[in-house]
């Protein structure tokens, strides 16, 4: 672990650019990684803060394919749609680039030539899958079948998405084609792979010398290193990717793990040249310290794939640390695009306007730091009307409002201090370097607790000493008091930054200051000078009312029903009957006269049919779909042929006809004209 470094290089998972970002993203990954940088510029460090989109591999010609447009116009349509979310949810960026970027086909190009070149690479012909109805190898996304490891059923041709496992498409067992469907058969190819097993010794003591790893992290690669690495191939026979670098690989692109990673160098020399900065101190000089932030799905390839493939290049520094979160869930269920079971960002953006705030906080107390976590609407309400409104902007609103009220609106004069004031002002004094300390181990959760613990003891502090009464009998007293409450104010505007930047500058303008204060100020009950005229006083936050949330249950429950509906599909047709068959079904058309409940049973119905000849009882399993009430009168067709039989202790003379819909309900089936009662179907 680098001790102390004056320059980081800190990266956010290069998202695929397939669709929108949802709140599994940003807490899995990007708001730790803001929090985090946030937090060292704060303290004066020198930060490239890396993230963009990963254009190529088979995720983004699968959604091309779905939506029947061009791989091209699927990721130019989402870079934008993505770079413009994180920016509105405060994701401060140094630059947001893409893989498809000049500047990233040429790096990743040099790169893999460089390996090349260095005999790093063995070049093997061996047996994959190929699609011969769609005429095509599958690599990667394109091929799926049960995981070996774990026994998922969904696992992929390159990682089983439930245990993590990097896997090849030849691992899987029953694999099928994603694309046709059909069942692949084995082709030959030839492809240049990275001989992760022959470099295993050198892996290990790379990831055994970071034993201050996250427990899921370093978890995950010891059980990797323990089965023992296998050689992975760094080129697929694709069409759409960066094209390999060899006069023998036509129809051959990179092996999409192997130029998303190169994505951050690439974006950081972008970002470098547009600054007039020098990349190369962020990727190749010892004293730079390199986190990547990810999602636990992306551990293997950032803690064992990147590191292998940067030790073969040999002129980069690897990663100090990989904080990968694991999952957050969602009312009760996982997070998932196909369902569209989740919280997308930018319909969060524009159906709460204005409260990134509250979304960041919600998220980051919840992040899936060390197992999976729950996201739920009620919880976000009540942690923003109970937490938010009721502890920081309570204490806030109160320091600010006394001091319009009782010392016109300015910073008061400061006067003889009390034990309390001290003991209050000390413990003042040793926030920022806690919640600095929990930030720079990567416990974003303790430090957002801590950051309101400060919130809690100005309340605390303002319950304690009442200035509103005081002012009555003492105001020079009032005046030490409110100031005090003011100095912590402007200390939570300093500390609050990285988790809620948005309120921060708030309560900047409306504390009057227009210095840059920064953590390296934060502590000092001296920030803010007597006589500073106050900005105008609002409220930081605002109560959620019931409303609002509803609202955003209601969109969650119709998502599960459309869902459902989707998901269900015609059943299968029975086997053939010939015309005989169907001829001895007698099917007529009746008019209910009676129906009524049969005691005890919740299903049946006790109908009177009349059929023209007299009438007959029907019992029908029907009494879930409807009442009584609304049947009687109604024409319906019903099998008058069938052998009576008892149900319930009554004699039922035939079968009511019913249509099912998608959703189990139940539909009578009357002639759309009246007809005759005892008329016959045929
Ligand atoms: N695109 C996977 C993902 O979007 C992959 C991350 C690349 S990071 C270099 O989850
Ligand atoms: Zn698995």
């Amino acid at each position: 672990m680098l001790e102390n470094p004056q320059r980081y290089t800190v990266t956010a998972a290069l998202i695929y650019a397939n669709g929108p970002i949802h709140i599994g993203h940003i807490a899995g990954c990007y708001l730790p990684a803001d929090i985090y940088v946030r937090y060292l510029r704060s303290t004066g460090k020198d930060v490239a803060f890396i993230s963009g989109t990963d254009e190529h591999g088979v995720p983004i010609t699968i959604k091309a394919k779905k939506e029947g447009i061009t791989p091209q116009e699927v990721v130019d349509k989402y870079y934008v749609q993505i770079k413009q979310a994180f920016s509105d949810f405060g994701i401060s960026f140094d630059i947001y680039s893409r893989t498809s970027n000049q500047i990233h086909h040429e790096t990743s190009q040099e790169f893999f030539t460089k390996l090349y070149e260095n005999g790093d690479f063995d070049e093997e012909v061996t047996e994959q899958y190929y699609d011969e109805v769609a005429g095509q190898f599958l690599a990667d996304r394109y091929i799926v079948g049960t995981c070996p490891v774990c026994g998922n059923p969904n696992a992929y041709g390159d990682q089983c998405e439930r245990c993590g496992t990097a896997l090849s498409p030849t691992e899987l067992i029953e694999p099928h084609s994603m694309l046709s469907g059909s069942k692949p058969v084995l082709r030959s190819t030839k492809n240049w792979f990275l001989p992760l097993d022959r470099m295993q010794p050198k892996i290990e003591e790379y990831v055994n010398s970071h034993t201050e790893w996250k427990t899921n992290v370093f978890g995950q690669c010891q059980s990797w290193l323990k089965e023992g690495l296998r050689p992975r191939a760094m080129t697929r026979d694709l069409d759409w990717g960066i094209k390999v670098p060899l006069p023998d690989a036509d129809g051959k692109v990179l092996y999409v793990w192997f130029d998303a990673p190169i994505g951050y160098i690439s974006m950081t020399k972008e970002w470098a040249a547009e600054q007039g900065k020098d990349w190369e101190l962020y990727w190749r000089n010892e004293q730079t310290k390199l986190v990547h932030f990810i999602g636990k799905d992306n551990i293997v390839f950032h803690c064992i794939i990147f590191p292998a493939m940067l030790m073969a290049e040999g002129s980069f520094i690897l990663a100090d640390n990989v904080p990968a979160n694991e999952f957050m869930n969602l009312e009760g269920d996982k997070i998932s695009t196909s369902r569209n079971w989740a919280v997308w960002l930018h319909e969060y953006l524009e159906e709460l306007p204005g409260k990134q705030d509250v979304l960041r906080y919600v998220l980051a107390a919840n992040a899936p730091e060390t197992k999976d976590s729950e996201f739920t609407w009620k919880d976000f309400q009540t942690r923003n009307n109970a937490e938010l409104v009721g502890i920081f902007g309570n204490f806030v609103n109160r320091a600010v409002v006394l001091t319009q009220k009782f010392c016109e609106g300015k910073v008061p004069s400061i006067g003889e201090l009390t034990d309390y004031d001290k003991q209050v002002i000390d413990e003042l004094a040793q926030f920022p370097d806690r919640i600095g300390q929990s930030i720079g181990n990567y416990k974003f959760r303790e430090a957002l607790g801590l950051l309101m613990d400060l919130a809690r003891l100005g309340n605390k502090y303002l319950a304690e000493t009442e200035p509103w009464k005081v002012v009555k009998t003492d105001p020079l007293r009032a005046n030490t008091i409110l100031n005090i409450a003011l100095q912590i104010s402007a200390n939570l505007s300093i500390v609050c930054e990285p988790f809620l930047p948005f309120t921060s500058e708030k309560l900047r303008s409306q504390l009057g200051i227009t210095e840059l204060f920064n953590w390296t100020n934060a502590g000092r009950a001296d920030l803010l000078i007597e006589g500073t005229v106050l900005g105008k006083g609002e409220l930081l936050f605002a109560k959620i009312e019931d409303d609002e949330i509803n609202i955003q249950i209601q969109k969650l429950l119709n998502a599960k029903r459309m869902n459902e509906l989707e998901t269900k599909t015609v059943p299968e047709l029975r086997s053939e009957i010939t015309y005989d068959d169907f001829a001895k079904m007698d099917i007529r058309i009746g008019t209910i006269t009676e129906a009524e409940r049969v005691p005890k049973s919740d299903k049946l119905l006790k109908l009177k049919v009349d059929d023209g000849l007299g009438g007959r009882q029907i019992l029908s399993g029907i009494a879930k779909h409807f009442t009584p009430e609304e049947i009687i009168g109604k024409q319906v067709t019903f099998l008058a042929n069938l052998a009576p039989r008892k149900m319930m202790g009554f004699e039922s003379q035939g079968m009511i006809l019913m249509a099912e819909d998608r959703d189990g309900k139940l539909a009578l089936i009357a002639p759309g004209n009246a007809v005759w009662n005892g008329g016959t179907v045929s």
